[in-house]
């Protein structure tokens, strides 16, 4: 099997404050968005399980995944991780993952220009569709195929600068900046006095 992944499901943003007055655990539903074959699901599989499996297949609709993480500030982020399909037969799906989605992770592979076009896709559709306050990410993966590269830091950062993300190139071969890019996530995300609940 490859980096496709699925288990039951669960999904809205919401903040929780659990029994330990110093331990609150926000829970955030996070979607993967990008062109397929991208590395949208080896990046979840590196993030949640620390695998990386080249031979990966395909993702069928999406898939679902968790995993819970602790910030510097003692908060605990539990992301429930949608990892959507990116072959254009799914498309008219992706709204069903989005909505209500509190971050988004906008993927694109640093070897090919089309990718990082589809990712401006996203984001349009996003900044139409999404949540007004959701986290976005733009997320240049297979940073150790930088031989190839097609799609540079400076272009891809200037694009996320102009849309508010943030930008991160990661490598979900070598685990390179995975743990990073949802850390990051984490400490954007809206804090107990200005998130609201749903
Ligand atoms: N070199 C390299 N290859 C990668 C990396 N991440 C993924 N791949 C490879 O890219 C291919 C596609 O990865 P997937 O994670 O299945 O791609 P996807 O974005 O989920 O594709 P869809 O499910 O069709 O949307 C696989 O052959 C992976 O082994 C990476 O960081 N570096
Ligand atoms: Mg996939």
């Amino acid at each position: 099997m490859g980096c496709s992944t699925s288990s039951p499901a669960k999904s809205n943003g919401s903040f929780d404050e659990r029994g330990a007055s110093d331990s609150k655990t926000m829970r955030i539903k996070l979607v993967l968005l990008g062109d397929s074959g991208v590395g949208k699901s080896c990046i979840v599989l590196r993030f949640v399980r620390g695998q990386f499996d080249p031979s990966s297949k395909v993702t069928v609709g999406a898939s679902f995944l968790s995993q819970t993480i602790a910030l510097q500030d003692s908060t605990t982020v539990k992301f429930e991780i949608w990892d959507t399909a990116g072959q254009e037969r799914y498309a008219s799906l992706a709204p069903l993952y989005y909505r209500g989605a509190g971050a988004a992770v906008v993927v694109y592979d640093i070897t090919s220009p089309e990718s990082f076009q589809k990712a401006q896709y996203w984001v349009k559709e996003l900044q139409k569709f999404g949540s007004p306050d959701i986290v976005m990410a733009l997320v240049g993966n297979k940073s150790d195929l930088h031989a190839s590269r097609k799609v540079t830091v400076e272009e891809a950062q200037e694009y996320a600068d102009s849309n508010g993300m943030f930008f991160i190139e990661t490598s979900a071969k070598t685990a390179d900046n995975i743990n990073q890019l949802f850390e990051e996530i984490g400490k954007r995300l809206p804090r107990p006095a200005t998130t609201q609940k749903s």
